[in-house]
């Protein structure tokens, strides 16, 4: 068997043929037909689809290709250049006319770049043997290809037989004396595939046994699936499967801030398409999806100057855009022009700071940020104000006194009667008809004396005039912004539609719409309208948001976002046993996460049930339906009490169906059966019996058994949140805490119900919370979100809750 070794080495002499000059290309020098033809039309058609990684491309190999030709007079090189200079590798055989060719070609070693299966793309133009005079019996139209694996460079010279043969290329066009003439050129292209490989690379020999050849390019590549963010994850390069039919499942991660249950996955043909994706990451709550990314809030555009004293300078600006979540609080950033390396940080819960101590007639620069749950979003540009210089300043401070001196008056008068009213107990000047008197400290300032950072819910009742409250709370929208696609539903108060809300300046957004059906009386006007001073009130990422209110034109309509999945109990019947546990428990995390915000507030749900839970399509979820009269006339579970009362009785804690005692702890109830409806994927709390059976049987310590597959930790948490002492039920905030903590340690789920044993633990430990009592100024204080005028009380001797009660109006 023949081996190749070095040139000098060849153990066979080869045999050089008269060339056919003149009848077709001689085999020296770069042919005519070769150079002006083909090198700059290929050179255009160099790139290659994006999923398809080039090992080799003789096209645009600038150097030497190191090559070897054996024999010597077999395979040469044309050594041309093409029209920008660069080399053009083409290697051409015509021994058509001579008997027993066995010319070799060998590549250099060609490192298959961890791909397993490679692609060769052969460009080559191929004489007709019938076009050929005389001689036909040794001409050939074909030529072979081959390939052998190696770990290394070292190998090229292994025996002929040890390379493995791919395939015979023959030609689809062949071309005759006239092409020549014509200058038509009849380039083939071949493609073939080689795999699985199991070295790190080989090398490809093309076999002549006597056809007139010219290769004009080889092209070795792999595909790939190219990588791809698909749902908020990406999916990395992927280099295909060894076999062409495989599918390879990959597995994404999520970008930055965004999160999911089951980490996604997509499939990566042979072809390097992306196929069947599995799964998806949600931004995470305060982020927002934008081109496939998870954005914080955005910056503040609009910052104005307020007071400019020589020391001092004051801002004002307005939220973000896209605040993305609810801002906790801004960060300001300031420092004296070209000294930025010595600043200072403010943080403002307001709109508004002043920022003191500074150098009169100083420029300062500014900066500031939102702050949401998720974090902070990026700082704002530069403002540069400037303070007064001192002369100014003299001047404008002798003009001040007497504002100041009102001021003070005034400042302290308000604060003696905001004491005044937390003090005697009494209401700011309203009557509120349906809040728990343990969550009222909470509403001091509803005679609209607003403490800053204190944010409480306002009972729509207080105002004399209904449409003032909306006003106040809802923003009344053009009908004509406002485009309706379809009926989705029916309302208490009329239909419930989607469509669409196109607000100037604003980019188009989904919404419902809930319309107020003609005919109506002035209650139900003021009833429904009701919802949206309430809905207006809350801004959180799990409480359904109000868009506003169209109340000028008719149909009175209110606005809201877009919920794709509808109401969550109907979802769940519908996805029946489709979702993962984690998933579960997401759903549950958002709505007690809704709730903590709804009873910081001070506002009672009454009507909590996963009917009235909204998902989307992330499925976030987020609490809806805040009817004045809801509970009352709305719900179709609510059912007549024995007192007159309508009560949606399966949800209701047992001290709110039997005298009215509606608290966040009875909320927390209602919240422990949409765990179960939510863990039973909208199972009917208490299946069939009857409301007065129900209502027995809770009062005498029966309990809904868990659900079936339900986490032992969830079930101990209903439990909790179904304890008859109200006081012994956990606080919204301790079942967003408890469930971030089950999220964070999913295996903490396995532990299904039947193995629990942890139920009399977990009650006692419930047990010793809840205890009304305020054993210091500063507890009661923290406690109705006053914490910050803890001092001003002990200044003024008010030390112990004792001396607290002894505080009169004087
Ligand atoms: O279960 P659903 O499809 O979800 O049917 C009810 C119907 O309207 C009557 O209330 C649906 N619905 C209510 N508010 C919204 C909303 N904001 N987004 C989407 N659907 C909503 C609810």
């Amino acid at each position: 068997m023949r081996g190749w070794g070095p040139p000098g080495r060849s153990a066979a002499s080869p045999s050089a043929p008269a060339s056919p000059a003149g009848r077709y290309p001689a085999p020296r020098r770069a042919p005519l037909w070769t150079c002006l033809l083909l090198c700059a039309a290929l050179r255009t058609l160099l790139a290659s689809p994006s999923n398809e990684v080039n090992l080799l491309d003789s096209r645009t190999v600038m150097g030497d290709l190191g090559w070897i030709a054996f024999p010597k007079n077999g395979w040469e090189e044309i050594g041309e250049v093409d029209e920008n200079y660069a080399p053009i590798h083409t290697y051409q055989v015509c021994k058509v006319m001579e008997q027993n060719q066995n010319n070799w070609l060998l590549t250099s070693w060609i490192s298959n770049e961890g791909a397993s299966r490679i692609f060769i793309e052969l460009k080559f133009t191929l004489r007709d043997c019938n076009s050929l005079p005389g001689g036909l019996g040794t001409c050939k139209e074909t030529f072979n290809m081959y390939y052998f694996e190696s770990d290394d460079e070292h190998g090229r010279n292994i025996k002929e037989n040890q390379y493995i043969k791919i395939d015979t290329i023959a030609a689809d066009e062949s071309f005759t004396e006239l092409d020549l003439g014509d200058r038509v050129m009849k380039l083939n292209t071949e493609v073939r595939d080689v795999g699985p490989l199991s070295k790190a690379g080989f090398y490809l020999a093309f076999q002549d046994l006597g056809a007139c050849i010219a290769l004009v390019s080889v092209r070795v590549y792999y595909k790939r699936c190219p990588s791809v963010v698909r749902h908020l994850a990406v999916f990395p390069d992927t280099i295909t499967g060894a076999d062409s039919s495989q599918l390879l499942e990959v597995a994404g991660s999520c970008v930055n801030h965004s999160v999911t249950e089951e980490p996604p996955r997509m499939h990566c043909s042979a072809e390097g398409e992306w196929l069947v994706p599995i799964g998806k990451c949600m931004c995470k709550a305060g982020y927002e999806e934008k081109n496939g990314t998870c954005q914080a809030p955005s910056p503040i555009t609009n910052v104005k100057k307020g007071k400019i004293a020589k020391n001092s300078i004051s801002l004002s600006w307005q939220e973000p855009d896209r605040p993305n979540g609810i801002i906790l609080e801004y960060e300001i950033k300031y420092f004296e022009k070209d000294q930025e390396t010595s600043y200072t940080i403010i943080k403002s819960k307001e709109t508004t700071m002043t920022a003191e101590g500074l150098k009169p007639a100083s420029v300062y620069v500014f900066q500031i940020r939102a702050r949401t749950a998720a974090g902070y979003g990026v700082f704002s540009r530069r403002f540069e104000f400037e303070t007064i210089p001192v002369s100014v300043a003299a001047s404008s401070d002798q003009s001040q006194i007497p504002i100041i001196a009102v001021s003070v008056t005034v400042g302290v008068i308000l604060l003696a009667v905001v004491m005044g009213f937390l003090l005697s107990g009494r209401r700011c000047g309203y009557s509120k008809a349906k809040q728990d008197p343990e969550e009222e400290k909470m509403h001091f300032h509803n005679g609209h004396i607003k403490l800053p950072g204190v944010r409480t819910y306002i009972d729509p009742h207080t105002y004399e005039d209904p449409n003032q409250a909306v006003h106040e709370f809802a923003k009344e929208i053009e009908a004509s912004c406002i485009t309706i696609e379809r009926v989705i539903g029916a309302g208490e108060f009329g239909e419930v539609c989607s469509g669409r809300l196109k607000l100037p300046g604003k980019r188009e957004l989904p919404v419902a719409i809930k319309t107020l059906k003609v005919g109506y009386t002035e209650k139900q006007r003021r009833d429904f309208l009701g919802e949206a001073s309430i809905m207006g009130q809350f801004d959180h990422p799990n409480i359904i948001h109000l868009e506003g209110v169209v109340t000028k034109s008719k149909p009175v309509m209110i606005v809201t976002e877009y919920m794709e999945n509808g109401s969550l109990d109907t979802f769940l019947k519908k996805n029946d046993g489709q979702f993962t546990v984690i998933q579960l428990v997401g759903m549950l995390r958002g709505i007690a996460a809704g709730m903590k915000y709804l009873s910081d507030m001070g506002y009672v749900h009454r009507d909590l049930a996963a009917r009235n839970i909204l998902i989307n399509s992330n499925l976030v979820c987020k609490v809806s339906d805040f009817g004045l009269s809801r509970v009352l006339e709305d719900d179709p579970e609510a059912a007549y009490t024995t007192r007159g009362g309508k009560i949606p009785i399966r949800w209701t804690a047992p001290e709110a169906i039997a005298f009215r005692k509606f608290t966040s702890a009875s909320d927390v109830w209602s919240y422990g059966i949409v765990m179960w409806e939510v863990v039973s994927y909208g199972e009917r709390p208490y299946w069939e019996m009857t409301n007065q059976d129900v209502i027995k049987a809770v009062e005498e310590g029966y309990r809904l058994p868990s659900p079936m597959d339900c986490p032992a930790a969830l079930y101990q948490l209903m439990l909790d949140c179904w304890q008859k002492d109200r006081n012994s039920r956990p606080k919204f905030d301790e079942i967003v805490n408890m469930l971030d903590k089950l999220i964070r340690n999913p295996s903490s789920l396995k532990t299904l119900v039947n193995a629990s044993s942890r139920v009399s633990t977990l009650l006692a430990e419930h047990g010793s919370l809840g205890s009304g009592a305020y054993r210091s100024v500063g507890e009661w204080l923290e406690a109705i979100k006053m914490g910050r005028y803890t001092e001003i009380f002990m200044e003024n001797g008010y030390s112990s809750m004792d001396a607290v009660a002894q505080v009169t109006l004087e």
